[in-house]
């Protein structure tokens, strides 16, 4: 799927503003408030979350569905032309109404979807209303389950007889919703260029960029269709015509980590236009080692979130060009979209500013023996139990689908994450697994490595990740849940563990490991909580995988502070972060600064 932008022969219309906005009490569908505008609605900023935005519990833990309204109109200008809706992101489903007619739904709420709402927007003003329900369960991803407030949690305090739902998220974030990513409208010409793919192929000095343009409308595409590649002053470096092709780069400028260099790709179909900017580089695995343009890779960096206040996942442009400012400083390249794909915006930053990117799906929580999970009430319940377990396999394969069609062409993804910390080792997991892997694989004409993310608990001999990868992920916490505060015992087991997974002569990244640390606690003798305590978590952790050639990253949990569920291991949220939530740095900070200085991001470990 195309990022929306203005060319010659496109429009685009940014409905970011303050829209109105309702909470539904249960009766907004039954009173049809998307055919009329919102009695007593409030203003509220679209893109964002809209949880932190005003006071209350009743408010911030709202479940269930919300109101969003705007009117909308376009220029007479534009009169003729195929005109989209397209949303970025809405968390978790949305209904997209206009004049109080429904013309798209979408689930997942982390994607981009659009509609095309030619006929319907004739001349003069149309009321535009998404609806947006933040609901998670067994179907969903990320995964939840429910609660009841009232009556379940606590085993039937009240006695009323009645209840209050909630969302329990299987996961470890807070669920931020609402319009999260801009709305946007945009036209095309009626023959129009529906998708580009490019794959490139490097050879010494030369590139061979082979192209695929969908196209939707005309009599002749593969006549009419257009392809030019320019470099970055603007020079005219390989061009083609037809809609399939290969483009000869004689001699190829590389998009490097933290180097990186972008062409501009332009493809016209008849009227229409379009420019990609586009990064030339390889990826490959062989042996224990990650190669980027042939070279070996060394991961350092962060899983992150997207997680600012008051925005909660609402984007935020400049705090993405901050953090990336911030990895800089720290001889940082890289970071996982944990546990979600990002917006599209950081995805085009990531590849101007050469940061290396493990794109990850939605599944998060795909696993119920978290306490939080199917097994509250008590009762064992197998992930992937035929009957009752999750019920999410069709949904991740349309997750992956979407996140690989949006995200393919963007030289910063090096890797496609399929699942965080799913129950991998658990009976059923394996073929849960296998049809994913294989579709992206299938999908993906790159053939980006892919991987899951496994977590601490799964037996590494029963993983199905050790079968399935082509990296070995792993978030580990020896010296924080597993062991600690006395560090020697969680390293000992941490060896023991690598060991292991040497045998497999697969690479290994650490795509998580952390400790909680509140900001302003010390003590002179290490304390757990303490940003000197962090410091030694993580001297430990990284001293041991010095000593394995076969680990090939560290991407330390988490790169700041964020929001998440309330619990009594969580002080207002999760403080893992090695910056606090408003991005100042903790001791760890300047400890990593001093050690990823003196990695290399290439031939660390030859
Ligand atoms: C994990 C999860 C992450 C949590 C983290 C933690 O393994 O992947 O979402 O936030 O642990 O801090 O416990």
């Amino acid at each position: 799927m195309l990022y929306p932008i203005l060319t010659p022969s496109r429009f685009l219309c940014d409905l970011s503003g303050v829209w109105n906005f309702k909470l539904d009490n249960g009766k907004g569908f039954e009173e049809k408030w998307q055919e009329k505008p919102l009695k007593d609605a409030m203003p509220m900023p679209v893109p964002a979350s809209y949880n932190d935005l005003k006071e209350g519990v009743d408010f911030r833990d709202h479940y269930g569905w919300v109101f969003y309204q705007r009117e909308i109109a376009l220029p007479a200008a534009v009169a003729g032309e195929r005109v989209m809706l397209r949303c970025d992101a809405v968390t978790h489903h949305a209904k997209v109404y206009l004049d109080g007619q429904l013309i798209c739904e979408h689930r997942g709420g982390f994607l981009p979807f659009e509609a095309e709402i030619t006929e319907q927007i004739t001349e003069g003003e149309h009321l535009l209303t998404i609806a947006v329900d933040n609901v998670i369960d067994y179907t969903t991803l990320p995964v939840g389950g429910k609660a009841d407030m009232l009556g379940g949690l606590m085993g039937g305090i009240a006695e009323s007889g009645e209840s209050k739902q909630q969302n329990h998220p299987n996961f470890d974030f807070f669920n931020y919703c609402g319009i999260t990513r801009p709305v946007r409208i945009y036209t095309t010409p009626k023959e129009y260029i529906q998708d580009i793919t490019l794959v490139s192929e490097v050879n010494g000095e030369h590139a061979d960029i082979h192209y695929q343009i969908e196209t939707s409308g005309g009599e002749n595409a593969s006549k009419d269709c257009k392809i030019e590649v320019f470099d970055c002053q603007g020079n005219l470096a390989a061009e083609g015509s037809d809609t399939e092709g290969t483009l000869h780069i004689a001699s190829v400028h590389l998009w490097q980590p933290l180097n990186a260099y972008l062409y501009q790709v332009k493809v016209t179909y008849g009227k229409d236009q379009y420019t990609l900017p586009y990064g030339v580089r390889t990826v490959r695995v062989e042996g224990e080692q990650f190669l980027i343009n042939d070279k070996p890779f060394y991961f350092k960096g962060y899983g992150k979130h997207e997680d600012t206040f008051p925005n909660g996942r609402g984007i935020h442009l400049p705090m993405n060009t901050k953090d990336i400012s911030l990895m800089k400083w720290q001889g940082a390249n890289s970071f996982r979209t944990s546990h979600y794909p990002y917006s599209e915006e950081m995805m085009r930053l990531c590849d101007q500013e050469g940061i290396v990117v493990i794109d990850e799906t939605t599944a998060v929580g795909v696993n119920l023996q978290f306490g939080g999970g199917a097994n509250f009430g008590g009762e064992k319940i197998g992930t992937f139990d035929p009957e009752k377990g999750v019920k999410t396999q069709e949904h991740h394969k349309e997750v992956i689908r979407d996140l690989i069609s949006r995200d393919k062409n963007y030289a910063c993804v090096v890797m496609w994450s399929i699942a965080n910390e799913p129950d991998s080792a658990a009976e059923g997991a394996y073929e849960y697994f296998k049809p994913l892997y294989d579709l992206a694989r299938e999908l993906d004409r790159q053939k980006l490595p892919c991987t899951l993310v496994s977590v601490q608990m799964a037996d590494p001999e029963k993983d199905c990740s050790g079968k399935l990868s082509d990296v070995i992920c792993l978030n580990r916490y020896y010296g924080w849940y597993y062991g600690g505060p006395d560090l020697e015992g969680p390293k000992l087991a941490l060896r023991k563990e690598l060991d292991y997974w040497k045998k497999l002569g697969k690479p290994v990244i650490f795509t998580e490991y952390g400790a909680d640390t509140v900001m302003g606690f010390h003590d002179a003798t290490p304390v757990m909580y303490t940003e000197e305590y962090q410091v030694d978590y993580y001297k430990m952790n990284n001293s041991v995988f010095d000593e394995y050639s076969m680990v090939v990253g560290e991407q330390a949990w988490n790169f700041a502070d964020f929001a998440t569920s309330q619990s009594l291991l969580r002080v207002q949220g999760n403080k893992k972060g090695v910056f606090t939530r408003d991005r100042k740095p903790k001791l760890a900070a300047h400890y990593f600064r001093e050690r990823w200085k003196s990695i290399p991001d290439f031939g660390y470990k030859k």
